[in-house]
């Protein structure tokens, strides 16, 4: 029911289960969650288990990174070339975990198709955030709205102060509740915030969040619309453009390549706007003071938001799906679906770029042999690695549908270049040193035309809860940002950033936009 003809396993769109749910043919949805309830209650040392996939991605750490915070104790990429292959190969996993459940044996991943019109205009498809839903005739906690830790995480990082732990019996949760509670002082004042709001009030801020982070556009005509950075919608849109595999793996290459002399457009990675929405989701206001929905709520602390839980929560999956989805795009746009390139030595082609993850030593080349750790290819009995997993229909067995975005046929060759080529200034924000920064963090910044104040982009950067006296973080961990201006008068003058944290860090991030460390130039 879930393969093609050729045995093909066919990942759909969230909401086309919903809508077979909502018309007479439940069932493909009720399999989907009954597996979901059945890794959920696997024994926390079953393979197969939630609480095992998804603490692979972060906690709860393991080898150097338990303890020490020059290391990342999550297996996860980020922030490097492996960004795209190692969760491709995780969604496969968790994609294999649920098709173990009995009577689940067909069930395939479905992406959450972010930037489809029903998900601009409202947010999150309701299978992952309604409380109670009807399975086989019966109510039930809807188990894909969250996940109770069955045993208690424990953040020995140094410096972290357990602010990060997880009690046994806590629920993950999204914006605009908070999920701190590792400390007694934490959990009172999680538990007063969390009072704040019911239920459906939670639902319908969350969407109004996620929805102002799709949409948000830059309203100033002085950038050509096709040079106008933007919400998770644009940036999905511009992230195809980019030219080579390393610039659209990750944030850091990408800097890297806008940081060479040209008038070429921003490139952006897919990274980014997958950022945007772990924040969004994670308790993240909409950048930019002029959103008519602004409405922050300060002290804000979902799961998705950090790398530490982000993959407990199990909209992880369904977005990444959707992130991967929007791979698999690029590479038939660009005709990769067979084989793609690193460029050797490039900025995010070392392990210390992101981390370095559990299981890498630092100071280590990332290449297409790398070993996706700790995916295991049965076929080899050894680690995947990206070059084993470059396309998804005669390596990994799975296609997607046709989402948002998607197109059944792409320009190629001379078609593609004969299409007009843009150039612009650009701003370039850098020396901001995440190794002071608590936590993810948007920049956001504005330009001033005419004596009025405009929002002309932001930068999502997705963290760990605390990276705070991490040595190698304060080395490595240095974060840039690019914006295109176009026909934007370049006086340096005529520029404003703003960097917003979690609540603890903001007094930081304050003073080093105050001290002048952060550099900001034309280009
Ligand atoms: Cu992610």
């Amino acid at each position: 029911m879930e393969n093609n003809e050729s045995g093909i396993r066919v990942r759909r769109s969230l909401r086309e289960l919903e809508d077979l749910y909502d018309s007479g043919t439940p069932a493909p949805l009720e399999n989907l969650m009954l597996a979901w309830k059945g890794i959920k209650e696997l024994p926390v040392n079953d393979p197969n288990s939630l609480f095992t996939i998804g603490g692979y991605h972060g906690e709860p750490f393991r080898d150097q990174g338990a303890t020490d915070g020059n290391y990342w104790g999550g297996y996860c990429n980020h922030n490097n070339v492996l960004f795209p292959t190692w969760h491709r190969v995780y969604l496969y996993k968790i994609e294999n975990a649920l098709r173990s459940i009995k009577g689940c044996e067909e069930v395939t991943l479905p992406y959450w198709d972010e930037t489809e019109h029903e998900s601009l205009s409202k947010g999150m498809p309701w299978s992952l955030t309604r409380e109670q839903v009807s399975i086989r005739g019966h109510m039930v906690d809807n188990p894909l709205r969250s996940y109770k830790f069955q045993i208690a995480i424990n953040d020995n990082v140094n410096n972290d102060n357990s602010t990060y732990s997880k009690p046994a019996g806590t629920d993950t949760v999204r914006y605009p509740y908070s999920g701190l509670v590792g400390t007694p002082a934490a959990k009172a004042k999680s538990d007063k915030h969390n009072s704040q709001f019911s239920a459906s009030q939670g639902t319908n801020l969350l969407n109004g969040n996620i929805t102002g982070w799709l949409n948000k556009t830059v309203s100033l005509p002085d950038i050509d619309k096709r040079l106008q950075l933007g919400g998770v919608h644009v940036l999905y849109t511009l992230c195809l453009d980019a030219p080579n595999y390393t610039v659209f793996s990750n944030q850091k290459s990408a800097a890297s390549w806008n940081m060479i002399p040209s008038k070429d457009p921003v490139v952006v990675a897919l990274e980014t706007p997958h950022n945007d929405i772990h924040l969004s989701v994670g308790g993240f206001n909409i950048p930019g003071p002029n959103n008519p929905d602004f409405s922050p709520i300060p002290g804000a602390n979902g799961d998705m938001g950090e790398n530490d839980t982000a993959a407990f929560d199990p909209v992880f999956f369904f977005h990444h799906c959707n992130v991967d989805r929007m791979f698999w795009i690029w590479q038939k746009k660009h005709d990769f679906t067979n084989h793609f390139q690193i460029i050797p030595g490039f900025p995010g082609t070392n392990s210390d770029d992101g981390g370095p993850s559990a299981g890498y030593p630092k100071n280590e080349p990332l290449t297409l042999d790398s070993p996706l750790k700790p995916f295991l290819n049965s076929a080899t009995g050894t680690f995947y690695t990206t070059r084993e997993c470059i396309n998804i229909e005669t390596q990994l067995g799975y296609v997607y549908t046709v989402g948002s975005l998607d197109l059944i046929h792409w320009m190629h060759g001379e078609e593609l270049a004969a299409q007009e080529k843009l150039t612009t200034n650009k701003l370039r924000v850098a020396n901001i040193n995440r190794g002071n920064i608590f936590g993810s963090f948007v920049l956001t910044a504005y330009a001033t035309v005419d004596g009025k104040e405009h929002y002309i982009g932001h930068h999502s950067v997705l963290s760990r809860w605390n990276v705070l006296g991490c040595e190698n973080c304060r080395a490595h961990l240095k974060t840039e940002a690019y914006f295109n201006l176009d026909k934007i008068n370049p006086d340096l003058s005529n520029f404003r950033i703003e960097i917003i944290g979690r609540e603890e860090a903001q007094p930081l991030l304050n003073a080093a936009i105050a001290d002048n460390s952060i550099v900001m130039e034309i280009i």
